[in-house]
């Protein structure tokens, strides 16, 4: 098999491993999720790498340095997390997360693990003067607990203890579902990442259509476009859907569609604005109940945060313009977030063959978290017709091909901070 179809393959047998049969779905710390840790952790301890789940679930595998580095690198495993970063060696981290969309596509996320598992392989035993460290983000979409990057977050510190609080729609907090999954308790603002690791390179599909437009197999993001995630709850009261005159009504669901129209036409004077209602509950949600209350998402993305934020504003206002209460509960915003220029400049010059075009992405990934910590590079691949988030999303394997060909130059070229 070539190392492409080596990609293929991990990522097709990831896929297989669901929360939703029939789907590719696949939650924080589900049981489709430990399948994966599973297959993972076979994966990269056959290659030699020490493999281990750390207190948010992350899965991570070490490939060591050479020799006589290794000896000190080694030992991270078996030390605290704490611990072990004042004796660790250089690092360089490569990932992207393994949870998923409701009914997502295959490599979202899991590409940016396959390649590296590969690229190791490729590696053939070869050490470079820093460990290669593999993370599998164990959440990144915000789908169980309404809220994205779980993983990412706690790698850095960032994760609040109120963060732990939030819950799932059983009512399990992230603290009980860490616990449940058999992890040690986890302190919020601790990193979960030694301090020697001096470079993250995050691989991912474009998820957009602007690659295949220009012909042009990879991309370098220059940056991550800012987001903010909220959720609306329209309150109006349960009734009679035979017996309440029209003007009697309260309905939650008719003032949540009209506010549903506006976000669809907000944008329209602005190019660069994006917003999204892509999630709907109605309660009681009965044919011949007049809906009592409604739950809505809302995703607004702008380049300018300035910009972002005040559409967020503007949105919130007419929310409440229907003559409903509205109850608005942040879900986690993100400002937009540069890519290192040194890392990113390395990066370009490993693609250089393939004529890389560097861009923005619109798209939110692990590496807008990580990128405030640690110097972040993204490789972004092809992606046919620009569709993602969708079962149908697919990647070629030539473009995985030139993909790999790409990290194995960064990684013979980078040379890690003393
Ligand atoms: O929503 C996003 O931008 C990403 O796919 N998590
Ligand atoms: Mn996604
Ligand atoms: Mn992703």
């Amino acid at each position: 098999m070539t190392p492409a179809d080596q990609v293929l393959s991990l990522c097709a047998r990831i896929a297989a491993l669901t929360d939703i049969p029939g789907t590719i779905t696949r939650t924080f710390l589900s049981p489709a999720t430990r399948a994966v840790h599973s297959l993972l952790t076979a994966e990269m301890q056959s290659l030699g790498m020490t493999v281990r789940t750390d207190s948010a679930g992350n899965l991570r595998g070490i490939y060591p340095a050479q020799d006589d580095l290794s000896s000190r690198g080694n030992n991270l495993s078996s030390r605290s997390e704490a611990e072990g970063s004042a004796f660790a060696v250089p690092t360089l981290l490569l990932g992207s997360h393994i949870d998923t969309v409701p009914d997502s596509g295959p490599y979202d996320g899991v590409l940016g693990v396959a390649i590296p598992i590969v690229l190791i392989r490729m590696l053939a035993g070869k050490k470079l003067p820093c460990n290669i460290e593999i993370i599998a983000f164990s959440e990144e979409e915000g789908v169980r607990f309404k809220f994205p990057f779980i993983g990412s977050r706690a790698l850095v510190g960032t994760l609040t203890r109120a963060d732990l609080t939030r819950t799932d729609y059983l009512g399990i907090s992230i603290a009980q579902a860490l616990e449940d999954f058999g992890l040690n308790p986890l302190s919020p603002s601790a990193p979960l990442v030694t301090s020697r690791t001096f470079a993250y390179l995050e691989v991912h599909i474009e998820q957009g259509p602007v690659l295949e437009s220009l012909a042009l197999p990879l991309g370098v993001v220059t940056s991550i476009i800012g987001q903010s995630r909220l959720s609306l709850t329209f309150h109006g009261e349960a009734n009679h859907a035979g017996t309440t005159p029209m003007s009697f009504r309260k309905d939650a669901l008719a003032a949540a569609a009209r506010f549903i129209a506006e976000v669809q036409s907000y944008p329209q004077d602005d190019p660069h604005l994006l917003a999204t209602v892509g999630s709907i509950t109605a309660f009681p949600n009965a044919a011949n109940v007049i809906p009592g209350a409604v739950t809505v998402s809302l995703d607004v993305r702008h380049p300018s945060d300035a910009a972002r934020l005040e559409a967020v504003e503007a949105l919130k206002t007419l929310a409440q313009s229907h003559g409903l209460p509205v109850t608005i509960t942040d879900r986690g915003g993100q400002s937009s977030v540069p890519m290192d220029p040194a890392l990113s400049a390395l990066l370009t010059t490993a693609a250089a063959p393939y004529a890389p075009h560097c861009m923005a992405s619109g798209a939110g990934h692990d590496a807008m978290i990580v990128a405030p910590y640690i110097p972040t590079a993204m490789l972004f691949l092809r992606t046919p017709r620009g569709l993602s988030h969708h079962p149908q999303e697919s990647v070629s394997a030539e473009d995985i091909q030139t993909a790999l060909a790409t990290c194995l130059r960064f990684l013979n070229t980078l040379h890690p901070t003393p």
